[in-house]
């Protein structure tokens, strides 16, 4: 019986990482493997910051052939799919979990997990979670960076240069227009920033402001945006509160560094800046994935976690991206994304990370066509439910 119908369960827990990875998932099963997706979201206005066209009052909506469910009492009373995805562990409701139970052919029931680089995520892919009481069991798909995890999410546009991003000049004069952002001045190295709160930020500010290169910083909506607007105040510019008051601030420059305020963009168009950037930094997990696919060097802000849990995470990724670099670059690399994880001196470490950018761009280029040689996240999990389907007993 062909594989047609899929539901994905997304608890929106804080951020957009959890409904970033969901919406994308689903486009993809949609249109690149034409399944009937029904994505369960408990929290639309989330949603709808991401992917404008969601209503976010309403119950049951098609967006972009993606049918749309707000999480609510309906979800314990729909009819399971034959595919289920819960993202993060966020557990369907138990009704449904029932129904589920209570099949002859049993749905493949996938916990799609959060993103690691740690090896134990490999080891732990693919492994069952018998249900503690039904006759069901749950498989943890793990995603990664090797060809024994569950791979990455990777639209098909992106094997090759994608025509809609903004990669040669004149789509980016395009995107930049679209988005309402002053063209970057021609020299300037073209950054786009989004992170979490960051003590580095002021130092780093300081140290683009004053350095030797034309910076262009497209600031991005989020929770950074307070500490880029603090230090413009304390360095004095013109700005002045009342501008600051404005959604988003106009431009500004402070020496050498030209500042950029975006409002928060449209997922496709917040990955044309991703596109459009020489350097991007990025968190959490989705964004962070997105940007390797621009083949451009990235600065990472790992979601901080307590007691520095995600230190192990951060030391597992750094390892496999930065093999094969030569020994400047690669403290140069690790050295700046530690201090920006850390939140400390990263202004110091700066001029050591331009240096090394040319030698970066070109190991990323590497480190990216590697990944893309691989098979993607939306490819693997279907090979691994339709084997599932076919032989329930594995
Ligand atoms: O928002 P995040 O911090 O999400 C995090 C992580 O997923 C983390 O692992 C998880 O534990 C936590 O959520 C709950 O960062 P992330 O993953 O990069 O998701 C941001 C999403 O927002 C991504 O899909 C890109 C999108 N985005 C836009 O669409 N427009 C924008 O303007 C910006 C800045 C982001």
């Amino acid at each position: 019986m062909p594989v047609t119908r899929c539901d994905i369960f997304c608890k929106v827990i804080d951020n957009y990482g959890d409904i970033g990875v969901c919406w994308r998932l689903a486009r993809q099963l949609v249109r690149q493997h034409g399944l009937a997706v029904r994505l369960w979201v408990d929290d639309l206005a989330s949603f709808q910051r991401l992917a404008p066209a969601v209503d976010a009052t309403a119950a049951t909506q098609t967006v972009q052939d993606v049918s749309v469910w707000r999480w609510d009492e309906a979800a314990a009373m729909a009819e399971p799919a034959d595919i289920v995805i819960e993202a993060f562990a966020c557990d369907p409701p138990e009704a449904y979990v029932a129904v589920m139970a209570a099949r002859v052919r049993k749905p493949a029931w996938i916990n799609l997990e959060y993103l690691t680089a740690e090896a134990w995520a490999a080891g732990s892919h693919g492994l069952p979670s018998p249900h503690p009481r039904l006759p069901l069991t749950k498989y943890f798909f793990f995603p990664g960076f090797t060809p024994d995890t569950g791979g990455l999410i990777r639209e098909a546009a992106l094997t090759g240069r994608s025509p809609t991003l903004p990669h040669d000049k004149d789509t980016q004069q395009t995107f930049w227009a679209r988005v309402e952002v002053p063209p970057p001045p021609p020299a300037a190295l073209k950054v786009s920033l989004f992170a979490y709160e960051n003590a580095a930020i002021p130092g780093l500010l300081d140290a683009w402001a004053n350095g030797d290169r034309a910076i262009f910083c497209a600031v991005t909506a989020g929770r950074h945006v307070p500490q880029v607007q603090a230090w413009l105040n304390a360095v004095g510019t013109d700005v002045g509160r009342e501008a600051l008051t404005h959604d988003p601030h106009p431009p500004q420059q402070v020496g050498r560094l030209h500042l950029a305020f975006l409002p928060f963009l449209p997922q496709p168009d917040y990955d044309g800046l991703l596109a459009a950037c020489d350097l991007n930094f990025v968190r959490g997990e989705d964004s962070f994935v997105r940007a390797q696919w621009t083949g451009h060097p990235f600065i990472w802000h790992i979601y901080p976690q307590e007691e520095n849990a995600h230190q192990p995470k951060l030391a597992a990724f750094l390892e496999l991206y930065s093999a094969g670099l030569g020994t400047a670059e690669c403290s140069a690399l690790r050295n700046f994304w530690q201090a920006w994880s850390d939140e400390s001196d990263a202004g110091t470490r700066w001029p050591a990370l331009l240096a090394a950018l040319p030698a970066l761009q070109q190991h990323t280029e590497k480190w990216t066509s590697n990944l893309v040689s691989q098979t993607d996240l939306a490819a693997k999990l279907l090979i691994f439910c339709k084997n599932l389907l076919e032989c329930p007993a594995l």
